[in-house]
């Protein structure tokens, strides 16, 4: 079936289908695109095939119904595939988007997914969406492929309205299992509330979309074609991205790195997104050996996995940095290619370890080597990164988890590099995470030092201490149990300061809420947190992309300065936290689980 669709879509280019396609035109009901909603009749609305006169293609007016949870959580609307592909589905919350973001009409619009099962359908639906809502140019990556910060890239350099990207980033694909859609706004980042509530707003009044009867374009051919009054450009998916990455980093220093012989590294890009980038980047034009690259190829499954960059799901590269002839890098990202996993010889980098060791390191990459204007973690994002500002005297920001939080930072100047405890590193040269961005990062870092990423993350602890951390997921949980059980934490939350858990004292204890810095913006209810006198942590929140059920995450965090104590397991030094969070949220008692599914 999978195969049958691919031929299809490229079996059907047309690039000039509207000079060949005769308009159905309804004189009567002849409305004009840019009239307001409101102006548009009612009978015109239910009717339809109503259109748009004086346009080479026709536009027609679906009568439509709202469909109930169209909100986007922590990053776009995810939704089982099966949810997407309802009739209308998809077109309301597009067309929510035109409806609210007026910039659109006239505008050009970037669109790509991460390749998963229904992303080509998924986009042909867009552009045709598109086309009848006046938007005046999309640009699509070949074969549907832009990675999520390729798509914050185009929208940048090309200076676009916004962008669409099509993923669920790393959860799984395939008929069976979830999809995605982001909008993205101009600046090039992920909607802020503001507009993803105003979206959600539109999607729960709908009554009408706007779209044309058109066959599917060919998206496999790079070039231009017109869909009614619309240019559609099919893009090179890499090409801007990696223009800007080697105007990132020193690409001579790494090309060096690789020609040293006792340099090894594999990248997994886990059928997904970021194969067609790394072997671009890494093999082509950095010279890393051929297969240095590994499930290279997007496929609509990612491949049966879960296409996330984890010590679960990408075990198999976590193999291969093991034991004396382990290899001395290794790292792998997501479905749609904002995560990375860093990896040395019997050594895994924590990712909030990853943020401060880039900001304290900023310098050795060309990008960066004016310093860095401050840092931005998410708030269950461990402290390491706190330290290394309050080091070199720049600003430190705790934001809500989900990247939509850095934009006002970035945008005004405040930091140049941000981070999530979940595999999310990134800077002000987009305004997404960015996997491939982190990897380079690290090869420009190991090129300058030449040391081992394990000596490296060894001399940074000596230096600031070390944050012990983890995360303990507790997936697919009882959505009611779940409430249940950040309910009775908050509750729980004004008596506990002062109290003695353990051997720990709790400082503070709090459900976290958010003013931004930039527009002063509140965000409320953002996980709640139990702080400790050492400085210790414990953070509980429930996540905000699952699809079925609900989805536990327990945030553990402890500080440790002595260096003679930086070589414990990570689960044995956390263990008298681990088991003060499952106490107090009561855990088993409310979900049924004994142990976490995912711990990372
Ligand atoms: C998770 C992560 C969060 C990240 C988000 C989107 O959200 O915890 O840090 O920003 O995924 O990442 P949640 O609400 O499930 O905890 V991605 O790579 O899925 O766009
Ligand atoms: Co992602």
């Amino acid at each position: 079936m999978v195969a049958e669709r691919r031929r299809r879509d490229a079996r059907t280019p047309s690039p000039i289908m509207a000079k060949n396609q005769s308009p159905i035109v309804a004189q009567d009901h002849a409305v004009t695109i840019g009239v307001p909603i409101a102006s548009l009749s009612r009978q015109s609305i239910e009717a339809n095939h109503r259109v748009f006169k004086g346009y080479q293609m026709e536009a027609t007016v679906v009568s439509t119904q709202p469909f109930a949870g169209q909100k986007p959580g922590t990053s776009g609307l995810r939704k089982k595939v099966k949810t997407f592909q309802q009739p209308h589905y998809l077109e309301n919350f597009v067309q929510a988007i035109f409806d609210t973001q007026a910039t659109l009409r006239g505008g050009t619009l970037v669109v790509g997914g991460d390749g998963r099962f229904h992303n080509r359908e998924a986009i042909q639906t867009i552009l045709r969406l598109a086309a009848a809502n006046g938007v005046a140019r999309v640009l699509v990556g070949q074969g549907g492929i832009l990675s999520t910060p390729a798509v914050s890239c185009i929208i940048r350099k090309h200076a676009t309205q916004g962008g669409i990207v099509l993923s669920a980033s790393h959860n799984p694909g395939g008929p069976d299992e979830d999809f995605g859609i982001k909008f993205n706004v101009a600046s090039g980042g992920p909607a802020p509330e503001s507009v993803t509530d105003a979206i959600y707003q539109r999607t729960t009044e709908i009554d009408r979309y706007l779209t044309l009867q058109a066959d599917a374009l060919d998206l496999d051919t790079i070039g231009d074609s017109q869909l009614g009054e619309m240019r559609v450009s099919v893009i090179d998916s890499v090409a801007d991205y990696a223009g800007l990455m080697e105007s990132l980093f020193d690409f001579d220093a790494i090309r060096d790195l690789f020609k040293s012989a006792s340099f090894r590294m594999c990248f997994d890009a886990m059928h997904a997104v970021t194969g067609p980038y790394a072997k671009a980047i890494l093999e082509d034009q950095l010279g890393a050996p051929a297969g240095t690259v590994i499930n290279g190829v997007p496929l609509e499954d990612f491949g049966g996995g879960h296409p996330d960059p984890n010590l679960v799901h990408a075990h198999g590269i976590v193999e291969r940095t093991q034991g004396a002839e382990g290899l001395d890098f290794a790292a792998a990202s997501d479905g749609d290619g904002d995560r990375n996993m860093i990896l040395g010889r019997d050594f895994f980098v924590t990712p909030s370890d990853s943020l401060a060791l880039l900001a304290a390191n900023a310098e050795v990459a060309p990008g960066y080597k004016a310093g860095i204007a401050g840092v931005a973690r998410s708030m269950p994002t461990s402290q390491a990164a706190d330290r290394v500002a309050e080091a070199l005297g720049i600003g430190c920001f705790e934001t809500p988890t989900g990247w939509k939080f850095f934009g006002n930072l970035l945008d005004a100047g405040r930091i140049t590099l941000c981070g999530e405890e979940s595999f999310g590193t990134g800077s002000a040269h987009v305004r997404e995470k960015d996997g491939l961005w982190a990897v380079l990062f690290w090869l420009n870092l190991l090129a300058a030092k030449r040391q081992s990423v394990a000596t490296l993350v060894r001399e940074h602890w000596r230096r600031f201490g070390r944050n012990y951390y983890t995360r303990h997921d507790y997936e697919a949980i009882d959505s009611a149990a779940a409430e249940g059980l950040v309910h009775h934490l908050r509750l729980l939350l004004a008596d506990l300061p002062g109290r003695l858990l353990g051997d720990y004292k709790v400082a503070y204890a709090d459900d976290f809420s958010y003013t931004d810095p930039v527009d002063a913006s509140v965000s409320d209810h953002q996980g709640v947190r139990i702080g400790f006198e050492d400085g210790s942590r414990v953070v509980m929140r429930l996540s905000g992309t699952g699809t079925s059920g609900a989805t536990l995450r327990v945030y553990i965090e402890r500080f440790e300065p002595d260096p003679e104590r930086h070589d414990q397991d990570v689960q044995i030094a956390l263990q008298p936290l681990i088991l003060i969070a499952r106490e107090l949220a009561q855990i088993e008692a409310r979900t049924g689980r004994v142990e976490p599914d995912v711990v990372t």
